[in-house]
């Protein structure tokens, strides 16, 4: 690979920041939030001491503060590992490439990410309102296809490759090598499970709404090869964190048990609850 970068590839905006997060290197904490929904981010930096940085562009807003005197960043990434794939290679050029001369640094830094989102769960007995920590994940989104290949081997991944009945969709097995080690922020989570994520929330997710999702026994299928839940991030995350040397580590809020068909009672307080015990465990 060529050490400097073609204006094409690492793509600026006129102040110098990185194209689609419109932000400088000054801009992020090496502690940052990754939500989903952008109305999330002003619900997690009402409770930082101070907000410094607020900046956006499309559907990923930034604020950037101290909480309890620590510099952290909250960021919002939209819906989806296409977003993912923009959120972690711009986040990646923040700190480890030189944006002005367009070259890799010598050194690199690691930053710690933190997906704080919601999920569904496919195993009955994973109920609603709690926290869910992705230990292993499956990524049937496809976006790691494009990648240098990684993938893990594990009990739960054995299992799953060997017994995952669609030929049509090839699944990705990835861990956080962090996993363990972030693990020690949500020590004391509900659950711990492997998780899935789609491409989608309707068949992707086994929703049939008007239209038939490939098999009516999807959520039973999964659970049985060992997945707790599912959303549409996680695995883009683990897996380019893996391989840009990122820490990463998510905590989902269960708000739908699909195999029950029930849905959080009140999923504001529910997420109000879920920022309280992210906040709470990330910064002492
Ligand atoms: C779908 O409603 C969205 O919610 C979940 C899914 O991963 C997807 O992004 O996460 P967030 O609540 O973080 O957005
Ligand atoms: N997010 C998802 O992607 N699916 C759900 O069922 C709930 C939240």
């Amino acid at each position: 690979m060529l050490n400097k970068l073609a204006a094409s590839e690492l793509v600026l905006n006129d102040d110098g920041s990185v194209y689609h997060l419109n932000l400088l290197p000054e801009d992020i904490a090496d502690k940052i939030i990754l939500v989903g929904d952008p109305d999330r981010v002003a619900k997690v930096s009402k409770y930082f001491d101070k907000v410094e940085i607020k900046k956006n562009k499309r559907e990923f807003y930034t604020h950037t503060g101290t909480l309890r005197g620590e510099r952290i960043t909250v960021m919002s990434t939209g819906i989806g590992t296409e977003n993912i794939d923009i959120v972690m290679n711009e986040l990646d050029a923040l700190v480890n490439i030189d944006l002005q001369n367009k070259e890799f640094k010598t050194e690199h830094k690691a930053l710690e990410l933190f997906r704080m989102g919601t999920c569904g769960s496919v195993n009955p007995d994973v109920q609603v309102d709690n926290m869910l920590v992705t230990q292993n994940v499956v990524g049937l989104d496809g976006l790691m296809h494009f990648y240098q290949d990684y993938s893990f081997e594990n009990e739960f991944s054995k299992n799953f490759v060997e017994n995952f009945p669609y030929e049509k969709i090839k699944p990705m097995l990835y861990f956080s090598d962090w996993a363990e080690e972030m693990g020690e922020y949500y020590k004391d989570a509900k659950y711990h499970g492997n998780t899935a994520t789609f491409p989608g929330f309707y068949a992707p997710q086994g929703r049939q709404l008007r239209l038939k999702a490939l098999d009516d026994k999807f959520l039973e299928t999964l659970n049985d090869l060992g997945v707790t839940n599912f959303e549409m991030e996680t695995s883009a995350i683990y897996a380019l964190s893996k391989l840009l040397g990122h820490k990463a580590i998510t905590v989902n809020n269960v708000i739908a048990n699909r195999r029950r068909g029930e849905f959080s009672a009140d999923h504001h307080a529910s997420e109000k609850n879920l920022i309280d015990w992210v906040l709470e465990r990330i910064i002492k």
